[in-house]
Parts: structure tokens; C-alpha cells; sequence
């Protein structure tokens, strides 16, 4: 009975619909039983086997099947496509009472922080900031300084060379040369910026390193001037209760020469194992600029004095933070460089 057939199809299609999972697997049913080879199609094929009296009522129900058939179809579409709606939303739902995500920022690099501390300083006291090139020629570096050619510092084991005499400043000093030889009188300046040493890497040594040097070339410029100079440097950088020391040294670009102590900003001088129960820490090192010095960059010392100074930039960050390995310095290690 092709009424029975119809029913099973209905049945049959509906069922697997039911069961169906996806808008693909959905259009297979369809195909398969709407379809032009579809079963239902078949069915329609077959009319010319019914009486023909009995057509219309057949071609009804094959009508009526298909359109049942459809619903369903449709009516599991739109579900389907509804829950992929849900699930979409679902999935892209933003809770805006969440608090927001931090934003990594860089941080200050110690040397950073104590230059710009020096440069504040300087600047205050009426100082120019000049910087100058690493890369440099043996007079800028060397001669110009009075550093005899057969000075130890000069020797390959010390000093970068490239080549000839181009070689890597192993002190910023050739930047004030640069401004002496402009001829430009008074010169009140720090020059910052790095240099290189061959040196071995350990907790106080690197091969490449930082200084801020200062230089002061005026008329009735003294010691007394540089003293005081550097004794307010080092109230305004280590507390306004710092004592200051002068020892003397020798440079082969100053004269007469000086290193620079100040008292323990940990003990205030009695002695603690930071200063190692010394009371006192080594600071810089200084001195009346050489009067071949000034005269080899064309400045007539009868006329003019000056006094300059000479502070490692790391040597400071490691004091002031209480850093006791350089090598922190230059590991770029998140952990550490957080804490500034
Ligand atoms: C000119 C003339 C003289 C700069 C000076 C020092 C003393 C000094 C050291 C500090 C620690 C080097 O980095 S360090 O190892 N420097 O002690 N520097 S006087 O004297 C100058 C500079 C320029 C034209």
C-alpha cells in the first residue's frame, strides 16, 4: 500500500532528523528523500501503477508527506542554526565588570637612575650635559690628556684598538678635549657616556662601562672651588649630612690630583660592614686640569684654570641601590631591573 510507504517514509525521514547533528547532515536527509532520486520522487514515479481514479488521492498524500517532511526540515534548521547562534555569543561574551589586565611598562635601569640623579645635580649647579663619540682617535683619548705614549693604559691588554689609531675611548674625557679645542671660554660641563677597558668580567670590573666626568675651565678657577663643588655633589646625591675627604692621587691629566671620599651613608662614618668598617667609601677621583693639558687644546693656562673629576656611573648605582654585583647590571633579568 503506497499509503503505508508514505507513512514509513515520513517516519523514517522525521527519525533521522531527530537524530541528525548539523546543517550538512540535515541536506543529506534532505536529498536523499526529496531529492529528484529521492525515495519520495520514486514514489511519484510509480503513479502510472495506481488506478487512476485513486492518483489524486495518492499524489495528496505524497504531497502532504513532503510538506510534513519540509517542516520538520525547517523547523530543525532554524534550531540548529539557533544554537549556533547561542553558543557564538556564548563564547564572546565579555564580562566588563572584570578587573582590567595590568600593563607591562618598562622600568628605569639603575645606571639610568643615578645619571639623571648626576645630571639633576650638575644641571642645578649651572653644568652643560655633552656627549661625545665612543669610537675615537689615540690623540683625543691619549695625547691630548697627557698620557705618555708609553703609559701602561695604553698598552693592547688595556685599551680596545680598531685600528691604527682609532681605538674605543676607555674615558669620556676626549669629549671636553672636543670643547676646548672649540675655543668657547668658560667651559662648565659633564660629558657622560660609555667606555671600554679590557678588562676580565667580575663583580666590580666589566670592559664596558659608564663614567660622567666634569670639567671646569674658567679665570681663578682653585681647589677650593672643586672642593667645594664636589663636597655639595655629594650632600645633594648621599644626604646633606655627608662629609667629604680628599686624599691625594696622581693623573696624568691633572695636577695636583685627588681621589674623593665620602662619608658611610650607612653608618654616618663610625664603620659598618658596607664601608668595611672603614667610615668612609671611595667616590670619584679629581684634580686641577694639567696646565700641558690645556695648552695642547689651545687654552693658555696663565690666563685660565680648571678643575675636572672623574665618578664610574656603575660604581654609583651599585652604592646608592646597594647592588653588591655589577653583573646584575647588565643581565637585563626582569626580576631585578622590577625593583627600580
Ligand atoms: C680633561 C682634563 C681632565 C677627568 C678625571 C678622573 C680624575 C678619574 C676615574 C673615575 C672612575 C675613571 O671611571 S673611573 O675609573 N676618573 O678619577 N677623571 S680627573 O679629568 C679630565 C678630563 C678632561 C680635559
Amino acid at each position: 500500500m503506497i499509503s503505508e510507504q508514505l507513512e514509513k517514509i515520513r517516519e523514517e525521514a522525521i527519525r533521522q532528523i531527530s537524530q541528525s547533528e548539523g546543517l550538512d547532515k540535515l541536506n543529506e536527509i534532505r536529498v536523499s528523500v526529496l531529492g529528484k532520486k529521492g525515495e519520495l520522487t520514486g514514489i511519484l514515479k510509480s503513479m502510472k501503477d495506481v488506478a487512476p481514479e485513486d492518483r489524486p488521492k495518492v499524489g495528496q498524500l505524497v504531497n502532504e508527506t513532503r510538506e510534513a517532511i519540509e517542516k520538520v526540515l525547517e523547523e530543525t534548521k532554524a534550531k540548529m542554526e539557533a544554537a549556533a547562534r547561542d553558543a557564538k555569543l556564548k563564547a564572546e561574551v565579555i564580562d566588563v565588570t572584570l578587573p582590567a589586565k595590568k600593563n607591562k611598562v618598562g622600568h628605569n635601569h639603575p645606571n639610568n637612575v643615578a645619571l639623571e640623579e648626576l645630571e639633576r645635580i650638575f644641571i642645578g649647579m649651572g653644568y652643560e650635559v655633552a656627549e661625545g663619540p665612543e669610537v675615537e682617535r689615540d690623540y683625543y683619548n691619549f695625547e691630548a690628556l697627557n698620557i705618555p705614549a708609553d703609559h701602561p693604559a695604553k698598552d693592547e691588554q688595556d685599551t680596545f684598538y680598531i685600528s691604527g689609531d682609532i681605538l674605543l675611548r676607555t674615558q669620556t674625557s676626549s669629549t671636553q678635549v672636543h670643547e676646548m679645542e672649540k675655543g668657547k671660554l668658560p667651559i662648565k660641563m659633564i660629558a657622560p657616556g660609555r667606555v671600554f677597558r679590557a678588562d676580565e668580567v667580575d663583580a666590580t670590573h666589566s670592559p664596558s662601562f659608564h663614567q660622567v666626568e666634569g670639567l671646569v675651565i674658567d679665570k681663578d678657577v682653585t681647589f677650593a672651588d672643586l672642593k667645594g663643588t664636589l663636597a655639595e655633589f655629594a650632600k645633594q646625591l648621599f644626604g646633606p649630612d655627608t662629609k667629604t675627604k680628599f686624599r691625594p692621587h696622581h693623573f696624568p691629566f691633572t695636577e695636583p690630583s685627588a681621589e674623593m671620599d665620602v662619608s658611610c651613608f650607612k653608618c654616618g662614618g663610625k664603620g659598618c660592614r658596607f664601608c668595611k668598617g672603614e667610615g668612609w667609601i671611595e667616590i670619584l677621583g679629581c684634580g686641577m686640569v694639567h696646565p700641558h693639558v690645556l695648552e695642547m687644546s689651545g687654552i693658555d693656562p696663565n690666563e685660565y684654570t680648571g678643575f675636572a673629576f672623574g665618578v664610574g656611573l656603575e660604581r654609583i648605582a651599585l652604592l646608592k641601590y646597594e647592588i653588591d654585583d655589577m653583573r646584575l647590571l647588565y643581565e637585563n633579568d626582569i626580576r631585578f631591573l622590577n625593583q627600580f
